[in-house]
C-alpha cells in the first residue's frame, strides 16, 4: 500500500480534522514496515478498518443555566474499536473540544488501552461544554441532560466512560445517578467514580504516578535516578498534580506549573502544601495558575508564556495537545533538556517531536507513558465485577508492575539497528500486534 496516498485519501474523507489525521499519520509512519510486509494484513484491510472508528455518535445537549436561559451544547461518543473488551475512555468537557479531537482521542486510546495489556476496548467522548464559572447546580444539569442522551449507549459490558479534562469524580457522580435512575441498574458503568461507591483508590494519581513510574524505569535502565533531577510541568490538573506529586516523592524538583494564562516558575521546588494547593486552585474552576505567585512568595507568574523556557533535565507536558511546538522545543534543547515525556494526550506537535529527534532528546509518547490513568480504570473494574475493595498498596503494585511492563514492551519493539530506542514506534508497534491479532482471531466486523 501507498501510505502517502492513502492519507490523503483520509485527509479528504476526514474533513476539518487534523488532530486525527496527525495521530493516524504517526501511527502509519511507525508500523509501516509491518504492513507492507505482511499479505495476511493487506488483505484483511487491517489499516482500513483501523483507520475508520466502529461509530460516532453526536447529539444536542440542551440545558437551563441559573438564569433561567437555555443553553445549547453539543456532545459526543466515539467508539472506536471493542477487539480487545467493551469501549473504554474518557469523557472530556472543554469549550474548544470538536469531533476531530474526540476521533484523535480515541484512536490513542485504542494504543494506550492495548498497552496496558487489559481487557478494554477504545472510545472517548464529551462535549464543549465550559464548566469554568458554572454552578454546582449548572454542572449537574448540564451532566443529566447528556447523560438522557448517552445511556443507552454505553454499559458494563458496552462501553465505560471515564474521566478527561474538566470531567472528575463529582461529574462521574452526576452522570452515574441519572444512568442509575434511567436503567435501574447499578453496574460498573463508569469508572473515577467516588471511594464510596465503587471507585478505586489512585485513580486520581494514577495517570501521574505511571508516568513517574515509567520515567524511573527509563532511568534505572541508564543507571540514573529521579533524585536531583529537575523536571518542568505544564498544566496544574490531574495528571500534572499526579506527576509532582510521584516526583517529588522519589526526590526529583518540579519547578513550573502553568495554565492558559501563563506559568509559575518555583525555584525551590514545588512541594507539601503546594502541591495541595493545586487541588485547591483547581476547585475554583477559574483556569488560572496566577493564584500560585500570590499564596506562595518567592515564586513568579510569567504571564502568555509557557515553562519551556526554564532549564531543567526532564519536561513534561501535562495540559493539552500540541501545546508544545517547535520553537518550545528549541528551547528545551538549548537549556540541557534530555527526555520529554508526554504527560497529556499527544502534547508535542509533529514538528517538535523532529527537532527532538535530531538532538537526541528521549521522547516518550502519551500512549506509553500516561497510560496508567485507564490502567487503573481497569482495575476499578476489576474491582467492581468481584465486589471487593484492594487497599492503596494493592492498586499501586498493579499500576507499577503494568508501567514498567509497558515500558520493556517499547523496549521490545522499539529497538533501533543502532541500539537506540524509539519509544514511538516501540508503543505503537506493541499496541498494534495486539490488537491485530484479536481483530484477526474475530474475523471480519
Ligand atoms: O486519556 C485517558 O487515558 C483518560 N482520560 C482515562 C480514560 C479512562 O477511561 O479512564
Amino acid at each position: 500500500m501507498n501510505i502517502e496516498k492513502y492519507l490523503l485519501d483520509l485527509e479528504y474523507k476526514n474533513p476539518g480534522e487534523p488532530e486525527f489525521l496527525q495521530s493516524l499519520r504517526e501511527f502509519l509512519m511507525s508500523t509501516r514496515e509491518y504492513l507492507s510486509d505482511d499479505f495476511r494484513l493487506e488483505n484483511a484491510a487491517i489499516l482500513e478498518r483501523l483507520s475508520e472508528p466502529d461509530r460516532v455518535f453526536m447529539f444536542k445537549v440542551p440545558w437551563t443555566n441559573d438564569q433561567g436561559k437555555v443553553v445549547v451544547n453539543r456532545g459526543y461518543r466515539v467508539q472506536y474499536n471493542n477487539a480487545l473488551g467493551p469501549y473504554k475512555g474518557g469523557l472530556r468537557f472543554h469549550p474548544m473540544l470538536n469531533l476531530g479531537t474526540v476521533k484523535m482521542l480515541a484512536f490513542e486510546q485504542l494504543f494506550k488501552n492495548s498497552l496496558t495489556s487489559l481487557p478494554m476496548g477504545a472510545a472517548m467522548g464529551g462535549a464543549d461544554f465550559d464548566p469554568k464559572g458554572k454552578t454546582e447546580g449548572e454542572i449537574m444539569r448540564f451532566c443529566q441532560s447528556f447523560m438522557l442522551e448517552l445511556w443507552d449507549l454505553i454499559g458494563a459490558d458496552v462501553d465505560v466512560p471515564g474521566i478527561d479534562l474538566g470531567v472528575g469524580t463529582r461529574e462521574i457522580g452526576y452522570l452515574f445517578g441519572m444512568y442509575k435512575k434511567l436503567t435501574r441498574r447499578y453496574s460498573g458503568v463508569f469508572t473515577g467514580k467516588g471511594l464510596e461507591w465503587g471507585g478505586s483508590l489512585i485513580r486520581p494519581e494514577a495517570a501521574g504516578y505511571g508516568i513517574i513510574y515509567f520515567l524511573e524505569a527509563l532511568l534505572n535502565n541508564r543507571q540514573e535516578a529521579l533524585q536531583g533531577k529537575t523536571i518542568t510541568v505544564s498544566g496544574f490538573g490531574n495528571v500534572a498534580w499526579g506527576v509532582i506529586s510521584k516526583a517529588v516523592e522519589l526526590g526529583a524538583k518540579v519547578i513550573t506549573i502553568s495554565g492558559p494564562d501563563g506559568y509559575i516558575y518555583d525555584p525551590d521546588g514545588i512541594t507539601g502544601e503546594k502541591i495541595n494547593y493545586l487541588l485547591e486552585m483547581r476547585a475554583t474552576h477559574n483556569d488560572i495558575v496566577r493564584p500560585y505567585s500570590f499564596e506562595f512568595p518567592g515564586t513568579q507568574f510569567v504571564e502568555g508564556k509557557k515553562p519551556w523556557e526554564r532549564a531543567c533535565d526532564i519536561a513534561i507536558p501535562c495540559a493539552i495537545q500540541n501545546e508544545l511546538n517547535a520553537g518550545d522545543a528549541r528551547q528545551l534543547v538549548a537549556n540541557g533538556c534530555r527526555i520529554v515525556v508526554e504527560g497529556a494526550n499527544m502534547p508535542c506537535t509533529p514538528e517538535a517531536q523532529e527537532l527532538m529527534e535530531t538532538h537526541a532528546l528521549t521522547f516518550i509518547p502519551g500512549k506509553a507513558a500516561n497510560a496508567g490513568g485507564v490502567a487503573v480504570s481497569g482495575l476499578e473494574l476489576a474491582q467492581n465485577t468481584v465486589k471487593l475493595n484492594w487497599t492503596r498498596d494493592e492498586v499501586d503494585a498493579r499500576l507499577k508492575e503494568i508501567m514498567t511492563g509497558i515500558y520493556h514492551l517499547c523496549v521490545k519493539h522499539g529497538k533501533q539497528p543502532n541500539g537506540q530506542i524509539d519509544f514511538v514506534k516501540g508503543a505503537n508497534v506493541a499496541a498494534f500486534l495486539r490488537v491485530v491479532e484479536a481483530m484477526m482471531d474475530q474475523g471480519v466486523v
